[in-house]
């Protein structure tokens, strides 16, 4: 298909240098220097880690540390695959992530099937180095790929009946082994309301530390809303659908008491199982508090205003 935007001069990392190619790149620099003089920003990090050779940042705004590639891919929620989660990254290694399509439709002017291939050179990708914050109380600091939803919004219009977005994930039984599982509602599917939508920290990431998103981490394309607990960063989408009404979330359905639809990130009112007034950043020992939005309040808390966020979990 015709790319939605004509690609512009600038060349980002991810839109020049093909998945493929990418691969290929930061396995000769993982083992020689051969290609040292053509890719200098490609020098910073340990060979080890090649993933990492392409991410200049060292911590996200508030001064915490990345993550590693090397947790971030192998330390996963995809309940797809398998509820186990040091097993998803085995289990997804042959999943196909390219080519992928995503379906945008519902109460638009123009629905459209876009590639993500093309959405990337549309779209120049930018970096964002976000906390995840998992409702379990674990948490990582990712530096993602990708660009703001708003834009692909943008691009399809909503007309002014829409009031939500509907995502849904891929359902390939035959790839993911965990969709057998019957007493999950699949698919996976989420929400948000068109204005949490349309902020700016909304993204849709198709990459992490400067090169592909793999399948464990959501790949072709993935949500990320990072004052939101994990669960509504949902992976892997084929369909984004605009909406009169609020959408049924999969958690939600299964455990209404427990995952409400606006699950933002919030020390103050517990899980009916365990408190979130702290958490465990993977790689640290001390617990750590958590923070309202998940340290983004400034940014969305008037998203809010004159909600009673303890009963709009
Ligand atoms: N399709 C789908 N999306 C999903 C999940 C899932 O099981 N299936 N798990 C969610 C949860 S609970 C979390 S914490 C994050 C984890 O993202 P990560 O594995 O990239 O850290 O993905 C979210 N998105
Ligand atoms: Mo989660």
């Amino acid at each position: 298909m015709n790319s939605p935007i004509p690609s512009s001069e600038i060349t980002p990392k991810q839109a020049y240098l093909s998945r493929r190619d990418f691969i290929k790149a930061a396995g000769i620099l993982a083992g020689s220097m051969a290609l040292a003089a053509c890719a200098p920003d490609l020098l910073n990090a340990p060979a080890s880690d090649p993933a990492e050779l392409t991410t200049s940042a060292k911590t996200d705004e508030l001064g915490d540390p990345l993550n590693s590639h090397k947790d971030i891919i192998n330390y996963n929620n995809y309940y797809e695959f398998t509820t186990d989660k040091e097993g998803v990254a085995r289990l997804a290694q042959n999943f196909p992530t390219s080519p992928w399509d995503v379906e945008v439709s519902g109460l638009v002017k123009t629905p459209r099937k876009f590639g993500v291939e093309d959405l990337i050179k549309s779209f120049p990708p930018e970096e964002r180095i976000y906390r995840l914050r998992c409702v379990e109380a674990w948490s990582m600091v990712i530096p993602w790929l990708g660009f703001p939803l708003s834009k692909l919004l943008n691009l399809v219009e909503p007309t002014s009946a829409a009031k939500y977005v509907r995502f849904e994930t891929v359902f390939k039984p035959a790839e993911m082994p965990g969709l057998k599982e019957p007493w999950y509602p699949w698919p996976y599917q989420e929400g948000l309301r068109l204005d949490e939508a349309m902020h700016d920290l909304t993204f849709l990431a198709t990459g992490l530390y400067g090169g592909e998103l793999p399948a464990q981490s959501g790949g072709g394309i993935r949500l990320v809303v990072p004052w939101k607990y994990g669960f509504k960063s949902i992976k892997a989408i084929v369909k984004i659908e605009l909406t009169a009404e609020q959408p049924a979330t999969m958690w939600s359905a299964i455990a209404p008491n427990e995952y409400g639809f606006y699950a933002n990130v919030n020390p103050a009112v517990d899980h009916p199982r365990w408190s979130q007034a702290s958490e465990r950043r993977i790689g640290e020992l001390a617990r750590r508090d958590t923070l309202p939005f998940n340290g983004y309040a400034e940014q969305v808390a008037s998203l809010y205003e004159g909600m009673d966020l303890a009963k709009n979990y």
